[in-house]
């Protein structure tokens, strides 16, 4: 018998997942204690996970191919402890997935909404087509609940529905921050984020009236007992001031919507280093602090 005939036939015939998935937890387990990275990449190592961040199921092919991309900036412990949790619940969903860090180097404000468009577009030119749906996602938000699949869907999904630090779950009926799944023609017919709110504030509800105020992408929001999160406590970073032009900024969005997104992001940053992490794949940049 020709083996390799064999093995090739196997390979080629691997079937989808299966559309149910049994033993997802409604309570997951939360381990808020970082982790060594020796440690880590030892925990990790067996799972199958490829350089990169990078991981499939065995057996069967997923349905949901997904690109994790989250802004960074000098938050190493919350990181570990994102990756400790968050591997085993995207692998528990069955998911094709890999995560992308997007971090700015010092000496520029903070820009969130920045970072969050340069990983959406240096991802694509990484795996290509690989990936059709993108989380956006905070480093410092741990899911709880199982059953909060990170697929796409017809509308844009607003995942952080309920973050543990706000008292009554939702933090206001057009909070879009956290946690949002776009497909990449959603994220594209919005133009993404704006590249120009520099410092804490604004950029996710500029999204949000973006989203909103477009007929083509439509915003969605998972019910609250399946958006749960655990935010890892922190206090205010130093490179991250309120940005006091917000809510001017905010004003005159439907102005500036064409020309401030990932329309205009050519020319606002520079793409200083690429690694490929056992865990992640770094994106390291610096950014224009006019943009
Ligand atoms: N982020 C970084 N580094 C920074 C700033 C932000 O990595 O220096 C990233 C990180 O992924 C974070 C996300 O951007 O989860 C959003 O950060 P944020 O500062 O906008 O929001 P957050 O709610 O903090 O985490 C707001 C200040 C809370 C002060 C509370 C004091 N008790
Ligand atoms: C709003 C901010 C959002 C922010 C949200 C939650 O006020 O950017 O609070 O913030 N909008 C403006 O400032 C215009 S949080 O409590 O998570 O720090 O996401």
């Amino acid at each position: 018998v020709n083996m390799d005939k064999l093995l090739y036939k196997k390979i080629a015939i691997l079937e989808n997942c299966s559309d149910v998935i049994y033993g997802l937890a409604r309570r997951r387990m939360i381990n808020l204690i970082p982790p060594t990275w020796a440690e880590l990449e030892a925990n990790f190592s067996k799972t199958g996970i490829q350089l990169g961040g990078r991981w499939k199921p065995k057996n069967c092919t997923s349905r949901i191919h997904v690109a994790i991309i989250i802004p960074f900036r000098d938050r190493d412990s919350h990181l570990r402890v994102f990756l400790n949790n968050m591997h085993p619940f995207f692998q528990k969903q069955e998911l094709d997935y890999r995560i992308y860090i997007v971090e700015q180097k010092a000496g520029t404000i903070f820009n969130r909404g920045l970072l969050l468009n340069i990983g959406f577009v240096e991802s694509a030119k990484i795996d290509g087509d690989a990936y059709d749906c993108f989380a956006l996602h905070d480093v410092d938000l741990i899911a709880e609940n199982e059953w909060n699949i990170y697929n796409c869907s017809e509308k844009v999904k607003h995942m952080a529905a309920n973050i543990s630090k706000f008292k009554s779950g939702l933090a206001y009926e057009k909070y879009s921050g956290g946690v949002a799944m776009f497909t990449k023609w959603q994220y594209t017919s919005v133009n993404g984020y704006p590249n120009t709110y520099f410092g804490w504030g604004g950029e996710d509800d500029d999204l949000y009236e973006r989203i909103t105020n477009n007929n083509n992408a439509g915003f969605s929001r998972v019910p609250l007992d399946i958006g749960r999160y655990t935010m890892i406590k922190h206090e205010r970073d130093s490179g991250n001031p309120v940005n006091p032009g917000r809510v001017r900024q905010l004003q005159s969005s439907y102005k500036r919507r064409k020309v401030d997104g990932l329309s205009g992001l050519n020319g606002t940053y520079t793409v200083l280093k690429i690694d490929e992490f056992l865990l992640y794949t770094r994106i390291y940049v610096d950014v224009d602090p006019i943009a």
